[in-house]
């Protein structure tokens, strides 16, 4: 099964509702780009990198469709076997840009999944369970608004909530956090994502006035060494999701006992076969990690939904997709769907998830 084509598209995500906030970032329209690997017998393998604007992390989508134009010509003719050989092969034409070449690597995946017949989650080691938990992403808001989504979220099925934090008054995050959990108690476990945007101190305070509430703090603060230097300060268990840039910084973290736990992103990581060696670091240390993308259609979702389908169930923290924030599906017959908090792990071959042929309109790029 060589390659022949590898088509580009660029899909725009609006977000339903307007606007996402973060404390990093306002995001109102996402940029997704989508890699269809057609081979000589026309089977043809999907995959996705949509990064949530270009000041979250330092990916943008331009970048993903400049690295894809370097890396795509050296693939042609390549055979689809090895997932390894084709992972050198772009490393031998680009230096980097994990997040591109993890759209060709969930498209390689798809296409060997097909081929021998077993959905993609067999070919990451197999999957424990047919139902991924999912959670819901309580954007920056007003504390009596926010609470009140939380409350409705989880009596809709969902088993966690994220609720965004930071970029504003410290009083304001305080009141979000204390009445989230004074509406959903125990029902939901509960993250608390600061994207980035706290100092140490606003962090340290805002774990000690929410001493009582039983949240996980994410990714506080920018860098890695600052929310090291939260380690025994505060009382809340601390999870790194944007300082996870690459798998080795996984392993600073996990070494070094930096993290409790992580909100992983597929494409930062460098695709799905990079994130089977950073589950099974977790699993060493018995370290809960979500495993999601940033944003994305049907394609990021089902390749999430795959990998977290392997995750230990008592340790798996979920898989985010983007589908509360946005409309329609690639993919209207077996589309990726959140029921009562929960994601149904597709059982067809490859990915599971097919675009409506044409959907997308002609290439930007054909490469082959
Ligand atoms: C909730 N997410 C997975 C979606 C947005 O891209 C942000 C992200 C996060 O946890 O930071
Ligand atoms: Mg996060």
């Amino acid at each position: 099964m060589r390659i022949k084509t590898i088509n580009v598209h660029k899909v725009l995500l609006p977000v339903k509702g307007g606007i996402y906030r973060m404390a990093s970032d306002d995001v109102q329209s996402l940029d997704s780009t989508l890699v269809e690997v057609v081979t000589e017998e026309g089977l043809a393998g999907w995959g996705e990198t949509c990064p949530i604007g270009p000041v979250y992390q330092p990916q943008h989508a331009l970048g993903a469709r400049a690295a894809i134009a370097e890396i795509a010509p050296g693939l042609i003719g390549q055979q689809v076997q090895s997932i390894r050989l084709l992972a050198k092969r772009m490393d031998e034409r680009l230096n980097g840009h994990g997040y591109a070449k993890a759209a060709l690597d969930i498209a390689f995946l798809d296409l060997l999944g097909q081929q021998l017949g077993v959905p993609v989650s067999t070919l990451l080691g197999g999957a424990l369970t047919d139902r991924v938990e999912s959670y819901y992403s309580l954007i920056v808001g007003e504390p009596d608004e926010t609470a009140r989504i939380a409350a409705d979220k989880v009596r809709s099925g969902y088993p966690r909530l994220q609720v965004k934090i930071g970029g504003r008054s410290l009083e304001q995050d305080v009141a979000t956090v204390r009445k989230v959990w004074e509406a959903v108690g125990f029902k939901a476990r509960i993250a608390v994502d600061g994207n980035r945007g706290m100092t140490v101190a606003a962090a340290m305070q805002l774990s000690h006035l929410c001493q009582s509430v039983p949240f996980v703090l994410e990714q506080p603060c920018n860098t890695m060494e600052e929310v090291a230097t939260l380690k025994g300060r505060i009382s809340h268990p601390v999870y790194l999701d944007e300082s996870t840039e690459d798998q080795n910084a996984v392993l600073r973290a996990i070494s070094s006992g930096i993290a409790d736990g992580f909100g992983f992103k597929v494409t930062r990581l460098g695709g799905l076969s990079k994130m089977t060696t950073v589950r099974d670091m977790c699993a060493i240390r018995s370290l809960p990690h979500s495993c999601d993308d940033a944003w994305g259609g049907d394609i990021i979702a089902a390749a999430c939904t795959h990998l977290a389908s392997t995750v230990e169930p008592r340790r798996c923290e979920g898989a985010w997709i983007a589908q509360e924030y946005i409309d329609g599906h690639y993919d209207s017959t077996n589309p990726i769907r959140i029921v009562e908090g929960h994601i149904a792990v597709p059982q067809r071959p490859g990915l599971g998830v097919r675009p409506e042929p044409g959907m997308f309109g002609p290439p930007i790029t054909s490469h082959g």
